[in-house]
C-alpha cells in the first residue's frame, strides 16, 4: 500500500521530515505546480521561474536518490489549480493508505492541510518542519512572560543551543556576543573590488520554465532578462562557497552600505536557497564559522553573518507562528495611503528608491538595508497601508514566503505591530541614506534641504511622520530626542514642513 507524500515548492530538501523513516518502495512523492500558489499574489516573474525550476530539478534529484515522484506541471491540461485539488487527483491515481506531509511555511496553506484528513478520509500525518534551529515550543518557552521580545537575547540562546562561536567554556568567542558596532561602515571607494555573485546559465529545464513564465505571467511584475539563480542544491552550494571565499570577510564592514548600480555588494545572495530548502542554514553557519577558525574571515563579519541566520531568521519565524494568522491585519499607526505606482516601475526622481526598486524588478533581490531603510522607510514615513506594503514585499523578492517576509515588513519595517518586534520605528530622514550610500550624489533632490521644492522628500516626510503619529509614538523613550527637536521648531517651520509633505504625498496619491 502506498504512502503519498506531498512536497511543496519551499520543501526542496532531501532530508525533509516527511521523508524520514519512510520505505522508498512504498512511497509516491507528489510535487505540484499550481495556479493557486503562482497567483495568490502577483509574484515577480523571476521568483516563479526560480521556484518552478528548482522544483523540477529537485524532482530529478529525488528520483536519483531512489524515490518515485509524481510531478504535475502547471500546463498539464487536467491541473486542478490548488494543492488540495491536486491531492484529490493523486489520491484517485495512487489510492494511498496514508499521507505524510511536512508542515508548510504559511498559515494559509497550513489551514488547507489541516482539512485534508476530514476531506479525503485518508489518515494524514503532518510533521514539524525541522529545518530550523528553534522549535515552536522552544520559541514559546523563551517568549513566555517577557514584556519585550528582543532578538538579541533570543540570539544568545541560539548560540548556546548550536555552540556556534562559543569557546571551550561556553563563552562567546572574542568576549562579546555581538560585534555590530564594528559593522556600519559607509560604502567603500573601491568599486572594482566588489565581489559579484555567481551567475548560473539556464539549462534546458530552466529555459522551458522561463518560456512558460513569460507566456503565462506577462502581467506579473519584474523581468526575466537577468535570471541567473542557482536551481539545484549543487549550484546553491557553489554560491555558498563563493560567498565564503570572496565576500564574507567584508560582509560585516559593508553590511549597511549602498552604492549606485551595485545590487549585491558583500551580501551572500543565499536567502532564496535557504528558504526553499536547497541549502541548510546550520551547515552554512558551520562553514562560515570554519572560515573564521581557519583565519579566513574576521570575527565581526562571521558573528554578524551567523546572527542574521540563527538570530534574525529564527526569531522572525518564531514571531510569525506565535502571533497567528491575524498578525497580517495589524496597523498600529492606522496608515492608509495606497502604495505608489513607482514601486512597480521605479519611475521616480528619488534616486535611492529608483535604485532599490530598479534592482528589485531586475533581479528579485535587494539587500536588507535597501529593504528596510529605502523602500520600507519611505512607505513608513509616507503612511502607506502596511498590508499593501506587505503584499508588495511578498510579491517582488525571490526569497519571500510569508513566515519570513511578514514579520520583517509589518513588524520591523512598518511598525504596524505597535513595537512587538522593533523598539522604535525604522524611520529616518535623508541624512541616514546619505551617510550609508552614494545615492544622494546622483539625485535631483537636495539631501541637505529641509523644505522647499528641492528638499529631499525623506526630510519632509520624516518630520511629518513624527508629527502625524505623536499620539502613538510621542511617549516612546527612544524617540524622545527627535520629539524634543520637533517641539523646539518654530510654528512657521512646522507648517512649512506639513504643507510641503502634504503636497509631495498628494503628487503621487491623487
Ligand atoms: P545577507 O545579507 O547575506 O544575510 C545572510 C542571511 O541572513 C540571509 O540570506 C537571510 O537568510 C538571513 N537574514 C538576514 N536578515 C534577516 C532578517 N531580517 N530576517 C530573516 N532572515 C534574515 N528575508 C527573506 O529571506 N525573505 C523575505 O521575504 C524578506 N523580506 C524582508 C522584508 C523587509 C521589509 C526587510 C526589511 C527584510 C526582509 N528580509 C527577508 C530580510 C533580509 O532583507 C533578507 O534576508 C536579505 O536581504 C537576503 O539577502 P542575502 O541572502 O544576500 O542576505
Ligand atoms: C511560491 C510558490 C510558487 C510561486 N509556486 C509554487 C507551486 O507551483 N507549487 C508549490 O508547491 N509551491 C509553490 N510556491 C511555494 C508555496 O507557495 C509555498 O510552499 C507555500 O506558501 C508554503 O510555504
Ligand atoms: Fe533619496 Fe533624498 Fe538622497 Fe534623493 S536626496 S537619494 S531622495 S535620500
Amino acid at each position: 500500500m502506498t504512502i503519498l507524500i506531498p512536497i511543496l515548492g519551499d520543501q526542496l530538501s532531501l532530508s525533509l521530515s516527511a521523508l524520514r523513516g519512510v520505505e522508498q518502495k512504498r512511497a509516491v512523492l507528489l510535487m505540484m505546480e499550481v495556479d493557486e500558489e503562482t497567483t495568490y499574489v502577483r509574484h515577480h516573474k523571476a521568483k516563479i521561474a526560480f521556484i518552478l525550476s528548482a522544483m523540477r530539478h529537485h524532482a530529478e534529484a529525488l528520483r536519483t536518490a531512489g524515490w518515485t515522484v509524481d510531478y504535475v506541471k502547471l500546463d498539464d491540461p487536467d491541473n486542478a489549480g490548488s494543492f488540495t485539488g491536486e491531492l484529490a487527483r493523486a489520491i484517485e491515481r495512487h489510492h494511498p493508505e496514508r499521507i505524510i506531509a511536512t508542515l508548510p511555511g504559511e498559515w494559509r496553506v497550513r489551514a488547507a492541510m489541516e482539512e485534508w484528513a476530514d476531506r479525503f478520509d485518508v489518515p494524514v500525518e503532518l510533521r514539524e518542519d525541522d529545518r530550523f534551529v528553534c522549535t515552536h515550543e522552544e520559541f514559546d518557552a523563551w517568549a513566555e512572560g517577557r514584556k519585550q521580545l528582543r532578538m538579541e537575547f533570543f540570539y544568545r540562546e541560539m548560540r548556546r543551543k548550536t555552540g556556534l562561536l562559543l569557546d571551550d567554556e561556553g563563552k562567546p568567542e572574542g568576549g562579546e556576543w555581538n560585534y555590530d558596532s564594528e559593522n556600519r561602515k559607509p560604502p567603500p571607494n573601491e568599486p572594482l573590488l566588489i565581489p559579484q555573485p555567481l551567475k548560473f546559465k539556464p539549462d534546458a529545464i530552466t529555459r522551458a520554465v522561463l518560456d512558460l513564465v513569460a507566456k503565462r505571467f506577462g502581467n506579473h511584475p519584474g523581468s526575466l532578462d537577468h535570471f541567473a539563480f542557482a536551481t539545484t542544491a549543487e549550484d546553491a552550494a557553489r554560491q555558498q562557497a563563493h560567498f565564503i571565499r570572496h565576500a564574507l570577510a567584508k560582509f560585516g564592514d559593508y553590511q549597511d552600505a549602498m552604492l549606485t548600480d551595485q545590487p549585491f555588494l558583500w551580501h551572500s545572495i543565499l536567502s532564496p536557497y535557504l528558504n526553499c530548502g536547497l541549502l541548510d542554514p546550520l551547515e552554512l553557519c558551520r562553514a562560515v564559522e570554519k572560515a573564521w577558525r581557519d583565519g579566513k574571515a574576521p570575527l565581526n563579519a562571521t558573528e554578524g553573518f551567523i546572527r542574521q541566520i540563527i538570530g534574525w531568521r529564527e526569531y522572525v519565524r518564531g514571531i510569525y507562528w506565535r502571533e497567528g494568522p491575524d498578525y497580517a491585519q495589524r496597523n498600529a499607526l492606522n496608515a492608509s495611503r495606497p502604495l505608489p505606482g513607482f514601486y512597480y516601475d521605479g519611475q521616480t526622481d528619488m534616486h535611492c528608491l529608483k535604485q532599490a526598486i530598479g534592482q528589485t524588478m531586475d533581479h528579485g533581490y535587494a539587500h536588507h538595508i535597501q529593504r528596510l531603510m529605502i523602500t520600507g522607510n519611505f512607505a513608513l514615513i509616507a503612511g502607506i497601508d502596511p498590508h499593501a506594503v506587505h503584499l508588495w514585499y511578498l510579491e517582488v523578492y525571490a526569497d519571500a514566503y510569508e513566515w519570513v517576509e511578514l514579520p520583517n515588513t509589518l513588524g520591523m519595517s512598518q511598525f504596524a505591530d505597535g513595537g512587538l518586534l522593533a523598539s522604535k520605528p525604522y524611520a529616518s530622514s535623508g541624512n541616514y541614506i546619505n551617510s550609508m550610500s552614494d545615492y544622494c550624489q546622483h539625485c535631483r533632490y537636495d539631501v541637505k534641504a529641509k523644505t522647499g521644492a528641492k528638499a529631499c522628500p525623506f526630510n519632509l516626510l520624516y518630520w511629518d511622520f513624527l508629527d502625524r503619529n505623536e499620539d502613538v509614538l510621542g511617549k516612546n523613550q527612544r524617540l524622545a530626542m527627535p520629539y524634543r527637536n520637533w517641539a523646539k521648531r518654530a510654528d512657521k517651520d512646522k507648517q512649512a514642513i506639513r504643507a510641503d509633505a502634504e503636497r509631495f504625498l498628494d503628487s503621487f496619491t491623487r
